[in-house]
This record gives structure tokens, sequence and C-alpha cells, in this order.
């Protein structure tokens, strides 16, 4: 559960979408307006305007209509109301999808059938971003403290690249017109637009005409670059550097919508020192109703499985008490923003990273360990929208654990056997083919880069660095036919013996301390992992929390030889099955095999 729920986190931000809308101030306004009116000096260039309106206008009716609708619904429900129950004018079509539980009620049903139709195909709701303004204002969700800060005129250039694969149009749209209307010209340095080999027509035709307009008021502003093929996000991402000239780029997904005034705090950032790279704030952007929901900053961090999630900053960061201030970040969940030469000099990303994963901790690991830092900039925000399913591979395990075993052989050290206990693979010969990674190898001597061991101590010291981890996997016993512990009912705490299936359930962890985990290791120091306990009375066994095993003096240290009996160090009982029940009980001779080793034990 708790890994669906990462992968979730993961997922808003790492297949980021635009959909935000921006909070006009009035200075940007003006500012907007004065650009607009300049152009119409220069003569020529009043057909363009011309043509940009006309498209927002249709828009905008379209928008109109829609609240027009809602309006005439809560007049007739005002109307009705205490006679009878207003009852729905049209029928539901799909009651039990997602895109229909909060939005849509007064749809037509043709109307129904068209989005219900989009959103399967795009994963969030095309058809009200088909009615939404290209510039409609986001909610204002900075820190009051950001509003009041003050950036210098004369920043860093930047370069802001835009990853996409058959994304909706009018989102595409929506995300570069929020980063013309809200970052200062005189910074934008363009804007790239990465087609990862998209087959959808109106991405081909239609937007390019877009792109064509914008170029004619600002020329040169929007490149596309198109691959061939699809390469997948990482290559993707590097196609996007490559492409950029500005001093800064921001790699960002095309699913979003910048806020107003996001581009200053990362570029002073910067500017103050070019080799931190920095990530903004998400907020979401629902897939249904593309509202903006605010999200608080917080560090981007990982597990030893490398799935990404969401953390509490460092406690330095607190004693600031003040919530606009940068906070250091273990990792980054994808998008970045970053001094294009140093981040030239460190690497880039990996490119042997395939598909979906592991490649945002790469890069977080390389930029600490090789002289960098990463950093969360709060008054910067980005509204992303938070897709219903995702486009790439239906199980995207299958290509994080491949990539998880990349960085780790590259990155990790002593400590990439962390790796292989969180994917509860082999110990010796996982027989997974990582590629060759011996360029990175090199990357890695040639910028002098610190230890592991370094990075979690200093940078990350909440990850568990698993050091006395001995054993891992499902545990068989060693005279009744394929029976394996499993963790038992949840929530409960009492585990069971089972028929061995070798998955999540029956995975335990011994530590030479004597602990037996049953169920799960947790990857964090502040998580707690459920420890075997002898009761003392009676045969069942228990599984607690270490931490209230310990308070309570329950008997939770055990003495451990591969194949030999599980026996409990003070009760000197053993873990045994009888009659097909797990319990505790006098040794009668019954071993326990451990699936994997580390170390002869
Ligand atoms: C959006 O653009 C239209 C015309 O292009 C303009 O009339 C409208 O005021 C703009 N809306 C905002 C919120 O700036
Ligand atoms: C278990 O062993 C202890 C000590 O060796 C003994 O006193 C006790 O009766 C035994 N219990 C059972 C159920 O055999
Ligand atoms: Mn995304």
């Amino acid at each position: 559960m708790r890994v669906v729920w990462l992968y979730r986190l993961c997922y808003l931000i790492l297949l980021v979408s635009v959909a935000c809308v921006l909070l006009i101030t009035s200075k940007t306004r003006v500012k907007h307006e004065t650009e607009l009116k300049e152009a119409h000096l220069n003569g020529k260039d009043t057909d363009i305007l011309g043509r940009i309106n006309r498209m927002e206008a249709t828009i905008i009716e379209l928008y109109r209509e829609l609240k027009n609708r809602d309006q005439e619904k809560k007049e007739i429900a005002e109307e009705t109301e205490g006679k009878i129950q207003e009852k729905n004018v049209y029928k539901k079509l799909y009651p039990k999808s997602y895109l229909f539980q909060k939005w849509g009620d007064h749809l037509s049903e043709e109307e129904q059938t068209e989005a219900e139709t989009l959103y399967r195909k795009y994963g969030y709701n095309v058809f009200l971003s088909d009615r939404l303004p290209l510039n409609r204002t986001l909610p204002e969700t900075r820190n009051p403290r950001c509003l009041e800060k003050k950036y210098p005129n004369d920043l860093p250039t930047i370069s802001v690249v835009l990853i996409y694969l058959n994304e909706a149009l009018s989102v595409m749209k929506r995300a570069i017109r929020s980063i013309i209307d809200r970052t200062p010209a005189h910074l934008l340095k363009e804007i790239v637009l990465i087609d990862d080999h998209s087959t959808n027509e109106d991405l081909k035709g239609e937007f390019d005409e877009y792109i064509s307009v914008i170029n004619k008021l600002h020329p040169g502003l929007v490149k596309k670059v198109t691959h061939s093929e699809q390469l997948g996000l990482t290559q993707a991402r590097i196609s996007g550097w490559k492409a950029s000239t500005g001093d800064v780029v921001a790699v960002l997904d095309a699913h979003i919508e910048v806020h107003v005034e996001w581009a200053e705090p990362v570029l002073s950032r910067i500017k103050a020192d070019p080799t931190v790279v920095v990530t903004p704030v998400f907020d979401r952007v629902n897939f249904d109703n593309l509202e903006v929901i605010h999200y608080n900053e917080a560090s981007h961090a990982f597990d030893w499985a490398l799935w990404c999630m969401y953390e509490s900053f460092q406690p330095e960061w607190y004693k600031l008490n003040d919530k606009s201030m940068p906070g250091k970040s273990p990792s980054v969940m994808g998008i970045f923003i970053a001094d294009r030469k140093f981040f030239g000099e460190i690497g880039v990303l990996d490119g042997g990273m395939k598909i979906y994963g592991g490649e945002n901790v790469e890069l977080g690991l390389r930029v600490w360990m090789c002289g960098g830092s990463i950093e969360v900039v709060p008054c910067s925000k980005i509204a992303h929208i938070e897709r219903a399913h995702k486009p790439y591979l239906p199980d995207l395990s299958i290509t994080m654990k491949r990539n998880a075993l990349r960085v780790a052989e590259v990155w990790m050290d002593d400590y990439k056997k962390n790796i292989l206990i969180a994917w509860n693979l082999p110990y010796k010969d996982h027989g997974i083919d990582i590629g060759d990674v011996s360029d990175r190898k090199k990357l890695r001597e040639k910028l002098k880069c610190k230890p592991f061991k370094w990075y979690i101590e200093n940078v990350y010291p909440q990850l568990d660095p698993w050091d006395d981890v001995v054993g891992y996997g499902a545990l068989k016993n060693t005279v009744k036919d394929n029976v394996c512990v499993d963790q038992g009912p949840v929530p409960g705490t009492v585990p069971i013996a089972y028929g061995c299936h070798y998955y999540g359930p029956q995975y335990t962890y011994f530590r030479k301390s004597g602990q037996l985990y049953i169920g799960g290791i947790k990857s964090h120091k502040y998580n707690n992992n459920r420890c075997l306990v002898d009761p003392g009375s009676g045969t069942t066994p228990g599984l607690y929390e270490c931490n209230v095993a310990k308070e309570k003096g329950m008997s939770f240290l055990w003495n451990f030889k591969q194949g030999k009996a599980l026996k409990n160090k003070i009760t000197q009982r053993c873990l045994e099955v009888d009659q097909g029940t797990l319990v505790i009980q006098n040794c009668t001779g019954q071993g326990w095999e451990i699936q994997h080793t580390i170390t002869d034990f």
C-alpha cells in the first residue's frame, strides 16, 4: 500500500503536467499590456495580435457558455427550492468514471461522451481545459513573505524546457502562455519544446501554427525539437538541456502553469551560487475540475527502492522560522532548474536510464557528492496537473528496479546492497542487465566526487544505512514442507505460518543485533519496523513496532544462524510450526532458511 502511495506522489511530480493559471498582479498586467502596445506601434503586428485574440476569443466564448449554464442551473435550483427536489436535467452516462465524481453534472449526453473520451485518452479533463482561458488566473498560494521580496533586475537569463508526449494541445498552449506572461521578458531567453515523438495530429499542424504566431510577436522565443522515435523522459530532458542557450535551464513537464514571479526567486538563488540546483514548489491541479490545490513546501526524498516522496526539511530550516526561505533537499523529483554550464560540467543526466524512474535520484546524489547542492525554493511555485492515469508502462517497477541498480552500481559504494534488499533481489548475481556504466564511473572519478558514506552522514541522515542487516527475504521452515513466516492479518499483531509465495507479507529481515522484522523494512529512521516478539507466556508469537516492544520490555531479540533454530535470547524458546500454526515453544529442533544472505551467519 505504502509503495503505491509513494509512487503516486512520485508520479505527481515526475510526470508533471502543467495546468496552472496565473495570478496577475497589477504590476505584471501593466507590463504585459505594455508589450502588446509596443507591438501595436510597430504596425505590422496588429494582424498577429488579431489572430491571437481571435483564438482566445473562441476559448473565452466556450468558457462563458459553461459558466452561464452553471448560473442557469443555480437559478432553476433556487426557484424550485422548497417545492420539489431538483432533478438532473441530463442522465449521467458514466456514473463510475472518476471524471464525473465531482464534475460535469450539467453536461448534455453528447458532451459527457466527448469529455469521457478525452479523459480516457489523456488522463485529465481536456474537455474543460479546452474551455478555460489560456491566461486563467491562478490562486495565490505563496507564503505572504514571498510577496514582499524584491529581486534585482540583472538576473541570469532562463531557457524553459517543456517535455511532452501526446499532451493535450490546450494544456500545452496554457503552459506556454503562462511562461510568457509570468516571466520577465528580458530574462526569458527561450521556451524549448521537446516532443518525444508524439503521434497526435493537433500537436503537428495546429500547434506549429500557434508557435509561429508567438514567434512573429517574439522572434525566436519558442523552439521545438522533435524526436524521430520515442526516447523516454531522461533523453528528452537531455535534449532540452542541449538545445538551450540561456544562462539557466529549467526542465519542466508540459502539463504545468507557472505562477506569477516564479522565475525571479530561483534565478537570484542560482546567481548567488551557480552550484545550487533548485526545484520550485508544486501545487496540484486536479485532473477533473482543474482547480489548483495548495501544496506546502517539502524536501524531495527517496527510499532504498528509490521511490520518491515528500519529507520534512532538516531541523535547521524550521529554526529559521521563515517558510519563504530555501530548504536543502536530498534529491529532486524530476523537475529542476540549474545553471546551464554547471549542469553540463557535472554530467547532465545519466543517458543510460530507461523510460522511467531513478534518474532523479541519480541527479540528486551526483549533485551533492560532486560539489553542488539541491534546494527547494518555496517562493517559486508551479501548478502541475496530477494525472489520473499515466502514459508510460503499466508497471513502472520494472524499469524502476533496473535504473535503481544502475544508480547503486555507480554511486552507492558499500551501500549498494541496500537496493538489493529493498527490491528483494539476490545478494550475489541479481541477473538484471543495467547497461554500460563505465562512462558514469569515469565521470565520478574525474569529478573527484565524495563517497556515498559522506552523503548519507551529511546530507541525508534520516536514511537508515541498514548496516547490520545480514539476511533478508522469505523465511522458510526446514522441516515442514513449503511453510514460510508471514506477517498475518493487517492490522494485527500475530504473525502466521503460510505457504511460501515470496511476496511482501513474507519478507523478513534479520539484523545482527538480533531483531527480526516481518512484512517489510523501513528505509527511514523516523519510521518503525515491526519486530518478532516472544510474549513470554502462551505459544502465540507477537509482531510489534520495535520501539514499543523495547519500551514495554518485551523479548524481541533472537539468536539465529542460517538453517538453524530461531531462538529467543531471553526466554530461550523457539519460533516453530506446530500442526500448521506458527508458535513459540520449547525448541524441538526446527530450523529456518532465510532467502538471501549477505554474510555467512
Ligand atoms: C486574458 O486575455 C484576454 C484577451 O487576450 C483579456 O481580455 C483578459 O483580460 C485576460 N485575462 C486575464 C486574467 O488577464
Ligand atoms: C519447556 O521447558 C521448560 C524448561 O526446560 C520446562 O520447565 C517446561 O515444562 C517446558 N514446557 C513444555 C510445554 O514442555
Ligand atoms: Mn507531470
